[in-house]
């Protein structure tokens, strides 16, 4: 038995040099990337009122999973944990980028690209990057000869959400670029026509290419909103148009699919679709469906990390196959450079596997993946191993009740989920929260959770703060999820009849009523405080109506227009922390006189999404606790 394995571990090596020992043998690559197209979005899926004929066919002529994960539900992480096999934190990208963002994927990082173009292969990513927008971290400097496409989202324009240049311009964008290698060819490039040219670039790509190897990256703009789509295919699903979006890009496939076969390349070549996280729900009738899986995008759940993925390559992978094993974009990197001759990096820690095995419909082949990690950010928000999957407490974004229309998203509100655990294969929705039943398999999955931080902390290419990516789960856990999100900002006011602390008198705003809340002793709070002068106070008052416990929690997000250095003053007569953006900014474990402005600190805000995290321990028979913005008050109001 030791033997027959011995042998097989020479075999293999030989095998696959024997396979590409000339550069001819090398399979050309092409990753085609849609946008926040939902699990439910193709023909093959389930998808109703629109058709995908192109993507059914090659589903037809090739392998479909239904296990299939992107690394985050998010843009900017999803590309990075595809290009480089590894788990978005782990190479400094876990959210997403604005445009002039001085991070990105550093070019220290080993893309596909780069291991492809060392096997003599042509590169060229045409589309949405979304790495980085700094010289430096553009797809010339990480392995690709060529690029047209946008650096950024389509949304990142002066008209955000409208696809035509209508409407007041948003100061929030400057104009949005479109690159072709490292010039600026166009500003503000018509979006109904990007799918078509960025179809025409893959397909000259390819013909001129087309006798040595390649590997094109596609990742398309659509079907992010503001949804651009040629004359051609607009008005032409029941769908509406996301539908006429989506056919569009399947006509791109089938344009490159031709494009292969006129130039007999179709045995030559491995074709990977799929999408970079599930439906954006919050833009309505603009959005996808990941249907039977629970929420979409910015989440998660099963909606906003499991996506569709069809793989063709005629003879290699077996026509009409439906794989249920995990697989995910990380392993593209693994694979595709021992198909090409070369290998995986092996001076770092990378996630993906090898999952040619399971390509190649070798019997019995199963998921390389014993566990499965989902981040949200760099908060590891959940676990899956086998068909069990936890989460811990988190909070998680949900479209409002009234979903958005044409482009324009709706509000979307802030929910949360306890410590949850669902069996997928049994409850693929994730509705029957099991944990209470199999508490062995929390604690299993909770240490699994716990040595994969520990990991991350130790084998990531780009500086992971243990209390950056421990503080939410581990204070979510404590807290069981029950965070109270509703606490408000309140002032600038003029505060002229103020008597020390026993009045507020609000602005013009609906707070009055929140004057006169009681805890659970029924004494009356008041939770407000300021220094007379126009500042902001945050009213605490809402957040201790809502609890009977000793311990809460309380959670608020800050959207900011630009950085920004907040100075805060924090006092407390009960055991307080206060976190910012993960950085512990106030701790007092000690009841004491509450001393409003007793510790001041300058804390850095910054462009986008601020959270703010507190934990109260009630010390004495009350609650007290003091928030003052007193420099930059004008930012968060
Ligand atoms: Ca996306
Ligand atoms: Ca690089």
């Amino acid at each position: 038995m030791i033997k027959t394995f011995l042998t097989l571990l020479f075999l293999i090596p030989f095998v696959i040099l024997s396979c590409q020992n000339s550069s001819t043998d090398k399979p050309n690559i092409i990753i085609i990337f849609a946008d926040d197209q939902g699990y439910a979005d193709l023909g093959c899926y389930g998808a109703e009122g629109f058709s995908t004929p192109n993507l059914d066919n090659m589903a037809n002529e090739g392998m479909r999973f239904t296990n299939f994960y992107v690394a985050a539900p998010l843009c900017s992480p999803s590309r990075a944990a595809l290009l480089t096999g590894s788990y978005p934190v782990r190479v400094g990208v876990p959210a997403v980028l604005e445009p002039d963002s001085p991070t990105g994927l550093d070019p220290g990082e080993i893309t596909i690209a780069e291991i492809l173009k060392e096997q003599g292969y042509a590169t060229a990513c045409i589309g949405k990057w979304h790495m980085g927008d700094h010289p430096t971290m553009m797809p010339t400097n990480q392995g690709f000869d060529e690029y047209f496409g946008l650096p950024y989202s389509n949304s990142q324009w002066p008209w955000r959400n409208n696809y035509k240049k209508e409407g007041p311009r948003s100061e929030l964008y400057k104009d949005l670029p479109l690159y072709h290698n490292k010039k600026i060819v166009e500003l503000n490039p018509d979006q109904n026509q990007l799918t078509s040219r960025y179809t025409e670039f893959a397909v000259e790509f390819i013909k001129a290419n087309k006798d040595k190897p390649f590997f094109l990256y596609l990742p398309h703009s659509m079907a992010h909103v503001p949804l651009g789509v040629s004359e051609k295919f607009a008005g032409k699903t029941e769908y509406g148009r996301y539908g006429d979006v989506i056919e569009e890009i399947d006509w791109s496939v089938g344009e490159i699919l031709k494009t292969l076969e006129k130039n007999n390349l179709e045995n030559k070549t491995l074709v990977i679709y799929t999408s970079d996280n599930g439906p954006s729900l919050s833009v309505g009738n603009h959005a996808g469906k990941a249907y039977p899986l629970r929420e979409g995008k910015g989440t998660t759940f099963e909606g906003g990390m499991r996506v569709p993925c069809v793989m063709r390559w005629p003879d290699k992978i077996p026509s009409g196959s439906i794989n249920h094993e995990m697989v995910t974009t990380m392993d593209f990197l693994p694979t595709v450079a021992l198909l090409a001759g070369s290998h995986a990096p092996v001076d770092r820690v990378i996630d993906g596997k090898d999952i040619w095995p399971l390509l190649s419909g070798e019997p019995g082949a199963k998921t390389p993946y014993d566990v499965f990690f989902y981040h949200w950010d760099s908060e590891l928000q959940a676990v899956r191993s086998g068909s069990w999957k936890l989460h811990f407490p988190h909070m998680y974004r949900q479209q409002a009740e009234t979903p958005g229309t044409n482009g324009l998203r709706a509000g979307e509100i802030d929910a949360s989920i306890g410590l949850s655990l669902f069996n997928l294969d049994a409850d693929i929705g994730e509705t029957k929260n099991l944990a209470g039943q199999h508490p062995g398999i929390v604690q299993k999955l909770t240490d699994v959770a716990d040595a994969h931080l520990k990991d991350l902390v130790e084998n990531s290419r780009a500086p992971v703060d243990i209390s950056d990516i421990n503080w939410r789960r581990y204070q979510d856990r404590l807290s069981e999820g029950k965070f109270i999100t509703d606490w408000w900002l309140i002032g600038p006011f003029d505060n002229s009849s103020r008597k020390g602390m026993e009045k507020v008198y609000p602005p013009e705003k609906e707070f009055i009523p929140n004057r006169k809340y009681t805890t659970r002793n029924n004494r009356q709070v008041i939770w407000q405080w300021y220094d007379g002068k126009e500042n902001a106070y945050i009213s605490l008052a809402k957040l201790f109506k809502h609890s009977d416990e000793d311990v809460v929690y309380a959670r608020r997000i800050f959207n900011l227009k630009e950085n920004v250095n907040l100075k805060i003053g924090l006092g407390s007569n009960d055991g307080v922390k206060m976190w910012i953006n993960g950085k512990l900014v106030h701790s007092n474990i000690v009841a004491r006189t509450a001393i409003p402005n007793d510790d001041v600190v300058t804390v850095p805000f910054k462009k986008g999404e601020n959270v703010i995290l507190l934990k109260i321990d009630q010390l004495g028979g009350g609650w007290g606790f003091f928030f003052t913005i007193i420099e930059g008050a004008e930012y968060l109001l």
